[in-house]
């Protein structure tokens, strides 16, 4: 049979790479970067090309609904239908809803930019439930509200071609967006200045013209400083700031107190340096900034993420071409979580979203009109510990797999052994299914149809149905339906808002506004869209001022500090023995956080959960290049076991790994991450942002790293059942 060669869309990862699938009868025989998609013009990665295939026909794929039979977490399961697992889910909700409301239900998803999100969402308001748990906080959450109440982040997506100055802040590219790290090296091939702020030597430092190495958790002070060396010198764009910003001279005054000298004591770059790299900022046009992850979640993350925006107001580069772009929408587009979220006819009562965990503490992040008006996970955690503010009892968890992403393991896994009844929705066994009550098998990619519409992409796209659902596997939609419906026959489903009967009528219904159709979707996938620029120029900046604020009206009114500034990180070094940085979360190409550990082509790459250290650091210690550590922070009394990498790419006071290790293939319900995964040594917060309320020492703290008997590492790892096939 001749082969199909089918345009579709990753959605492996959020960067939502246009694909090319080939089909040889009822086999995918390879996946591949599709060059005339508009947003990804090829890019594409190890993940995508090997991701979807291993995934569904992964030996660990369970394709059939399942109920514990055996104590939780003891791995005894029976073989249910469906309408057993719908009936026996509503038959545990129901006296839940009963004696403490719908809000005693939290749900649980890793995203929201594509669909799984908005499922649980909506699933959660038709139960009455406002706690949806997202993991923004660990994640993207700081960038994203200082966007919100500064007026404007943006992403200069491929506006990075136009670009002649980029600056990165924590960020790595070549590993986490090979769409973004594309452009850039396009950028610098054809003379783009590129400054970098990152305290580990990664693939786009090497491209710098300034590589900045910042302290850990100190990048406020240097952004402050650049934008006092820019007002001092009269280097901001007067005409953008005197018509479109506010809070200028309040602004200048909190930056002076970060004059050069004084951000060069806190960050260790000379003066010299960050006076340099202000200046090329300020002067190049135009420019483009790019903010990762290494600057979010932690406890000043938002006043950060502020200072970084400020600096790119002041000079400019807003939504103008070559520099970052505005969040577009397409007129009629109905597919997003943002749409859901606000749209007054998928929204709870005001008093009943008002009854959101963490609503009272962090407002500008769990209330109305806020990025993901999400709970505060850590509170909810609490809240099943001790019933307060009031009872939690029961959780579903669709497509994140907490008790390896969320920091303290044991305390996550101490909270959904309390529940009375736990949900979770996934295509196998994971560390967190292993304590579920009930487990619902998800379809994976290749198996589900999705319309997208990537924020500052410059199209619609389809990741398409290649090849049917296997076993009895479902959509989160269809599987949000299914739910929806068992609690419906019993009276107990407060407002509906789920109106579709399947996962095609919902991306009809997303479509339905606009002139694409999905069949249309399906012969090119992909629908380029035409943008503009300058969209405040018609409506001003989505701030009470409309104008782009340097100290934030919201945040005055919330009672915090509106200007951003500079805190200490609470792990900065102390002498008491925890002086290591250990910064955590560095992506892989072999592993989105804690999948694909059980794929051949995944363990081929990398086989341990890998700790780089200084060649000077090891030596210090008397580590040697095969030795195991144990790696202890101060906030917990649980380590971690991980292999030591020696590299010159960190600094010799940091250490540095990824996150969410297992052993798929290892004994007992943890499946080794209460060992092997870092987040095991790790908590959950406080202190917390005052802002967004995301942890500190989730992402970065402080450790100490000991040598591991060999003979008991052994001993650990030879718990493996067996090798990855
Ligand atoms: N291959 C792969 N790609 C992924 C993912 C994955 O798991 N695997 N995950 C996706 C997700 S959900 C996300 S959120 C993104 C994250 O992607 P990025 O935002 O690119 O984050 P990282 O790749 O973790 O890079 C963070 C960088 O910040 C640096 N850093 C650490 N601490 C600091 C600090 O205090 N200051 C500064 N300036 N830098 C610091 C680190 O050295 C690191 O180079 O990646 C996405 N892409
Ligand atoms: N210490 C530390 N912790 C971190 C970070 C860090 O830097 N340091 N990074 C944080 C960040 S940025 C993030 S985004 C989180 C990520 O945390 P998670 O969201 O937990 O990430 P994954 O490991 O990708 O888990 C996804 C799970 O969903 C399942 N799944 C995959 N596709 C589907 C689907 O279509 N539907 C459903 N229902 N299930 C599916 C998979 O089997 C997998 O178990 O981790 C955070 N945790
Ligand atoms: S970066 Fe890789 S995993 Fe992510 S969407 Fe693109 S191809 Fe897929
Ligand atoms: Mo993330």
């Amino acid at each position: 049979m001749a082969v199909r060669v089918i345009p579709s869309t990753c959605t492996e990862c959020l960067v939502q790479c246009g694909s090319l699938v080939h089909v040889d009868g009822d086999k995918v025989i390879k996946i591949a970067g599709n060059p005339a998609h508009p947003g990804s013009q090829g890019a594409f990665c190890i993940k995508g090309a090997n991701g979807p295939v291993a995934n569904r026909d992964s030996p660990r794929r369970i394709t059939h609904p399942l109920r514990r039979t055996g104590e939780r977490g003891a791995g005894q399961w029976e073989r249910i239908s469906w309408d057993e697992a719908f009936e026996g889910i509503a038959a545990g909700l129901a006296p839940i809803i009963r004696e403490h409301g719908g809000e005693a239900i939290a749900g649980a998803s890793a995203t929201f930019t594509q669909s799984r999100g908005t499922a649980v969402r909506l699933l959660l308001r038709s139960l009455g439930s406002p706690n949806y748990m997202i993991n923004q906080d660990m994640c993207h959450g700081g960038r994203a509200t200082s966007a919100i109440l500064t007026g404007f982040g943006g992403n200069p997506g491929n506006e990075l071609r136009k670009s002649r100055v980029i600056l990165v802040v924590g960020k790595s590219p070549s590993e986490s967006d090979v769409v973004e790290w594309m452009y850039i090296k396009h950028a610098c091939a054809s003379g783009a200045k590129l400054i970098v702020i990152d305290p580990r030597r990664t693939q786009v430092s090497k491209l710098a013209d300034h590589w900045l190495t910042p302290r850990a958790g100190t990048d406020a002070a240097l952004a402050l400083a650049m934008i006092h060396v820019i007002l001092s010198e009269g280097l901001q764009d007067e005409a953008f700031v005197s018509e479109w910003c506010s809070g200028t001279e309040a602004l200048r005054e909190r930056a002076a107190q970060y004059a050069p000298a004084v951000a060069a004591a806190i960050t260790g770059i000379a003066a010299a340096d960050i006076e340099a790299a202000a200046r090329l900022f300020a002067t190049t046009k135009p420019g483009s900034m790019i903010l990762g992850h290494g600057i979010d979640a932690q406890e000043n993350g938002v006043h950060t993420a502020m200072a970084f925006h400020c600096l790119l107001a002041l000079t400019g580069n807003i939504d103008r071409e070559g520099s970052n772009r505005a969040a577009k929408t397409m007129p009629g587009y109905r597919g997003n979580y943002a749409y859901f979220i606000n749209n007054a006819d998928f929204r709870m009562s005001e008093e009943a979203e008002a009854k959101t965990i963490g609503g009272r503490q962090y407002p500008l992040w769990s209330g109305r009109d806020t990025y993901s008006q999400s709970c505060h996970n850590p509170s909810v955690l609490d809240a099943i510990e001790t019933g307060l503010p009031y009872p939690v009892r029961a959780m579903y968890v669709s497509g994140t797999n907490i008790a390896c992403t969320y920091p303290d393991m044991a305390r996550t896994v101490s909270a959904l052994k309390k529940l009375d009844l736990l949900v979770v929705a996934s295509d196998q066994m994971t560390p967190t299914a292993e304590y579920a009550d009930y487990f619902l098998p998800k379809t994976t990619l290749l198996e589900e149809e999705e319309v997208l519409l990537g924020q500052s992409e410059p199209c619609l796209s389809l990741s398409q149905q290649i090849l049917p659902a296997m076993g009895e596997a479902r959509t989160d939609l269809a599987i949000a339906i299914g739910l929806r419906d068992g609690l419906a026959k019993l009276g107990l489903v407060a407002h509906d808002v789920i109106p579709w009967r399947s996962n095609r009528e919902f991306m009809e219904y997303a479509l339905s506004g606009t002139s694409v159709t999905l069949d249309a979707l399906r012969v090119s996938g992909f629908h380029a869209l035409s943008y503009g620029y300058g969209d405040y120029l018609q409506a001003g900046f989505k701030t009470p001022s409309r104008k782009f604020e340097f100290n934030p009206q919201r945040i005055a009114g919330s009672g915090g500090d509106a200007l951003p500034d500079y805190k200490p990180p609470v792990y900065a070094p102390v002498g008491d023995g925890f002086d290591l940085t250990l910064m955590t979360g560095i992506r892989s190409m072999a592993f989105h956080h804690s999948r694909y550990r059980e794929h051949a082509w995944a363990r081929k790459i990398k086989n341990a959960p890998e700790l780089s250290i200084h060649p000077d650091a090891a030596a210090r210690l008397r580590l040697g290049r095969d030795d195991w550590v144990w790696v202890r922070t101060r906030e917990s009394d649980r380590p971690a076991l991980l292999k030591l990498r020696i590299s010159e790419e960190v600094p010799p006071h940091v250490v540095a790994t990824g996150v969410g290790w297992w052993y798929p293939e290892m004994r007992g319900p943890d499946h080794g991450a209460a060992l092997f995964s870092v987040g095991s040594a790790m908590r959950y917060g406080p202190a917390f942002d005052p802002i967004s309320g995301s942890p500190s020492q989730s992402r970065n703290t402080g450790c100490r790293i000991e040598r591991a008997d060999p003979g008991e590492v052994e001993r650990l790892l030879g718990e493996k059942q067996a090798d990855i096939a």
